[in-house]
């Protein structure tokens, strides 16, 4: 598992209640510090009369033990793994979560075996109300985290870009800081977006370029804030409005970010239908 040292334990939901496994299996092998091997590598190329200067030793990863992130996947079996990959990369000690609702086609096992932690139950429940499981559980659990990331998990090795977020929210510019993608991938003709963006600034007076972005940072108490998300797709459009009305600051940072997007074809038509229904719920339910 790559830098990561993220807990193996897994939080599965049934019926309301969370059983939590660590299974001792999912072990991860120790990591070496490369700093241990640095004077040993130095002794021996140096020569005998020449200067001697000690290599400057590489600059320690951002250790992130204070960033919890919390991964959303329904069958993401081929992707999810690589996100989470690049995550522990970018976040060495973060708290990797992975609300997988219900998948069929063994996320979940990819997800335990890439140091996540798992939370689910046995029937999808869209993606508001699996997330909001996942965010609760990370806080039940008495998490040393400060700070939030949420992110899809089709993201693939690109999650390894989102660290400019988590820092915007770090350094005080923002309360909830969201992606906006640099280079639109995939999509259809922009209505279920373009509702979305009217139901934001119709709601809350604020004109998101991306209200529907999955990727987000914020404190963990604005987090507390922003629960329960509304169900469904339209979990983010209703979380930008709610953020909005409790006067938290909104920045959109734009990073190069890539999903697998779905195209104007049937499958993307209805994958956008079911959008806008909830995107409409998420007005709906804000009036
Ligand atoms: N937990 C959970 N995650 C979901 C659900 N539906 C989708 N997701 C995840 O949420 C993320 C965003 O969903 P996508 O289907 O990629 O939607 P999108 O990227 O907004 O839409 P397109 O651009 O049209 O593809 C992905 O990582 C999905 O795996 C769900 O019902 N439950
Ligand atoms: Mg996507």
């Amino acid at each position: 598992m790559p830098g990561s040292s993220a807990s193996t334990g897994i939080s599965i939901f049934i019926d309301s209640r969370i059983t939590t496994v660590s299974p001792s299996s999912t072990s991860s092998p120790t990591a070496t510090s490369i700093f241990q091997t640095v004077p040993v590598m130095w002794a021996s190329t140096s020569t005998l009369g020449a200067p001697q200067y000690p290599p400057v030793p590489p600059q320690p990863p951002d250790r992130r033990s204070d960033l919890a992130v919390i991964v959303a996947a329904r069958n993401e079996a081929d992707r999810v793994g690589a996100t989470l990959d690049a995550l522990a990369d970018a976040f060495p000690d973060a708290a990797l979560w992975v609300a997988d609702d219900a998948s069929d086609d063994g996320t979940g096992a990819v997800a335990l075996a890439h140091g996540a932690r798992l939370v689910g139950r046995g029937r999808p429940h869209g993606k508001g109300a699996n997330m909001t499981a996942a965010a609760e559980a990370m806080l039940s659990e008495g998490t040393s985290a400060t700070l939030v990331l949420l992110c899809d998990g089709d993201l693939g090795e690109s999650a390894g870009r989102l660290a400019p977020l988590v820092e915007a929210v770090e350094r005080g510019d923002c309360d909830l800081a969201v992606a906006a993608f640099r280079v639109r991938v995939g999509g259809g003709f922009g209505v279920a977006l373009g509702f979305s963006r009217w139901a934001v600034e119709r709601r809350s007076g604020y004109r998101a370029s991306a209200p529907i972005s999955g990727q987000r940072a914020m404190r963990t108490e604005v987090l507390r804030s922003l629960l329960p998300f509304a169900p469904g797709y339209g979990m983010e459009t209703a979380m930008t409005i709610d953020a909005v009305r409790a006067g938290h600051r909104i920045s959109e940072v734009e990073l190069d970010l890539a999903h697998r997007a779905t195209t104007r074809n049937l499958r993307g038509f209805l994958h956008r239908a079911r959008q806008l229904r909830d995107f409409a719920r998420a007005w709906w339910s804000r009036r």
